[in-house]
């Protein structure tokens, strides 16, 4: 007597996509703040915009020279500077004391502007859960009991059509 039809059960375990879309903080440390340097038709108006500029310990200050002189900034008090910049050329200066800077431009002493620099922003508590990613699911084991179908092509290659119409 033949006991036909004798599968062993699979037991899939389906597991859930968890699919954890974590937050991701934006780094502030290491941002750039950018700085325009402006001109205007009256020279008298040049300076920099925004004329105070807010930044936390650590971050880069970018002055972009928008008009057609040569500008810099420079520190008032003479413990920092930008080369000299060009019409459209860009310098750089990161901060790692808080304080306000006052700066102006070495050719044109008139353009004024000021950095603050701020203790390292409140670190917000990053709250983020610990969520370990589900590992991905094996693929469904294949049924080896059912042998794999052979299909070969044996179609007439394409190309020879007899060009019969109704
Ligand atoms: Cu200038």
């Amino acid at each position: 007597m033949l006991r036909s039809g004798f599968v062993l059960p699979i037991t899939i375990f389906a597991l859930a996509t968890l699919v954890a879309i974590l937050p991701v903080a934006t780094a502030s440390a290491d941002e750039s703040v950018p700085v325009t340097i402006h001109e205007g038709a009256d020279a008298s108006t040049w300076g920099y915009t925004p004329a105070t500029t807010t930044v936390a310990v650590g971050q880069t200050v970018v002055w972009t020279n928008s008009g057609a002189f040569a500008h810099d900034a420079a520190a008032t008090d003479g413990s920092w500077k930008t080369p000299l910049l060009n019409q459209g050329a860009s310098g750089s200066m990161s901060f790692s004391t808080p304080g306000t800077y006052t700066y102006i431009c070495t050719p044109h002493p008139w353009m004024q502007g000021t950095i603050v620099v701020t203790a390292a922003p409140a670190a917000a508590p990053t709250a983020v859960p610990t969520v370990e990613p589900a590992p991905a699911a094996p693929p469904a084991a294949p049924d080896t009991t059912a042998p794999a179908p052979q299909a070969p092509d044996n179609s007439a290659p394409a190309g020879s059509d007899a060009g019969s119409g109704n």
